[in-house]
């Protein structure tokens, strides 16, 4: 039974996640995913739109995912890895390098990531198109109170 494992925030659940998971599932026979807890990334320094318990109900129904457990903190992995008896641990490459002090206990590589797809992206794309819409109304208001001024 060959095990990957692998960690993330998984926010705003999009293509670039499925990709990511997609692959690794077809590097053995189980992949565990270790999802940041809303105290965890508040540590990460990182805010989401979904909560933990969200996060965790969409990893879990990912048809690539066998299990899914919190990440609490960064010391973790190594009894993570341990627990879940993985033998592959892989991360998207914007983490290249960052834990490479595992290779002692377990296969570690990186792969590409999904380019142009973020929840980062996402949150922008939603903002700025919420400030164009709120223009548009606003605009469309001092239309209309020119209209019954004059
Ligand atoms: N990812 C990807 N392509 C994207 C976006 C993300 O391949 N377009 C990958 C990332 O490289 C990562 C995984 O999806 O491997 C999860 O990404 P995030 O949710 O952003 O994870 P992050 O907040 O970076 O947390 O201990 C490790 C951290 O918990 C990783």
């Amino acid at each position: 039974m060959k095990t990957i494992i692998t960690y993330g925030t998984f926010d705003l659940f999009h293509v670039g996640h499925i990709n990511l998971l997609k692959r690794l599932s077809e590097l053995g026979d189980r992949l565990v995913v270790g999802c940041s807890t809303d105290s965890f990334n508040s540590l990460k320094g990182k805010t989401t739109v979904y909560p933990y318990e969200q996060r965790k109900a969409l990893l879990e129904a990912c048809r690539y995912v066998d299990n899914v457990f919190p990440e609490e903190n960064w010391e973790q992995k190594r009894a993570d890895i341990t627990r879940e008896k993985a033998t592959l641990f892989v991360m998207g490459d914007d983490w290249a390098g960052k834990f490479d002090n595992l290779s002692d206990l377990v296969e570690v590589f990186y792969i590409p990531r999904t380019p142009d797809i973020s929840s980062t992206e996402v949150k922008t794309y939603l903002k700025v198109r919420d400030e164009e819409k709120t223009v548009e109304i606003k605009n469309l208001l001092s239309r209309a109170i020119e209209l019954l001024e004059s």
